[in-house]
């Protein structure tokens, strides 16, 4: 059977969330690390993003829907639930954070410090601060949702959980979203416990080089 590939580099969220879905599902895979836009990439997405993923004659773009051939394609244990309302919910968070948490926890403010767009190269202080109070109602809606089981949808890990993940893990590197997970004991419990998996263990990113 082809080999499956994964194609975008591994500090990103959705190439993260790909791999650790992938590895939940022991299924081995060629880890191609390149960024967006570049030729590899550019053969399979159509804007250029990452993640791609290769199987066989099968390409795909977007991390939900690789994650969900993944889950699929091959054996292993399933990463969404079997039934209606379970499958709903799993969808509705993986959605909710694709479309609400993302764009602010990620595009609006971890890349403010991480590619600030400054004449100096400082953190972008004006769109830091503008993300700051959605952020924290966004934090406090996903402890609330991880208070009665520790996952976003029954009682154990599906790709809801590993959807959300890697952008918890980054919030972790930033001063004031480090101080508002902090405050957050369900969502700070959720990622101990998604930190010990041992898919997260062996997909998690080098840290950035130090700077002078
Ligand atoms: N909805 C897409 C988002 C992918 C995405 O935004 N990837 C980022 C890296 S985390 C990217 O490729 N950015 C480069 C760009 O937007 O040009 C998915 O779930 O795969």
């Amino acid at each position: 059977m082809a080999q499956l590939e994964i194609i975008g580099v591994a500090q990103s969220n959705y190439v993260w969330v790909v791999r650790i879905a992938a590895t939940e599902k022991g299924v081995p895979y060629k880890f191609t690390p390149v960024r967006p836009h570049t030729p590899e990439v550019d053969a399979i997405h159509p804007f250029g993003k990452i993640p791609a993923m290769r199987h066989g004659d099968v390409e795909l773009f977007e991390s939900k829907a690789i994650a969900t051939y993944i889950d699929r394609a091959f054996q292993g244990p399933a990463l969404m639930p079997a039934d209606a309302k379970g499958y709903a919910q799993a969808e509705q968070w993986i959605s909710c954070v694709n479309t609400i948490v993302d764009p602010t926890c990620v595009r609006q403010y971890i890349v403010s410090y991480v590619f600030p767009g400054t004449p100096d190269g400082s953190p972008n202080r004006p769109k830091i601060d503008a993300a700051l109070p959605a952020m924290e109602k966004q934090l406090a809606v996903l402890d609330k949702a991880l208070a009665k089981t520790g996952h976003l949808v029954g009682d154990k890990l599906t790709l809801a959980d590993i959807n959300l993940f890697p952008i918890a893990f980054y919030l972790q590197r930033f001063p004031e979203s480090k101080a508002m997970v902090q405050g957050q004991k369900h969502l700070v419990g959720f990622i101990e416990r998604m930190l010990a998996r041992p898919s997260v263990k062996a997909t998690t990113p080098p840290p950035p080089p130090k700077k002078d």
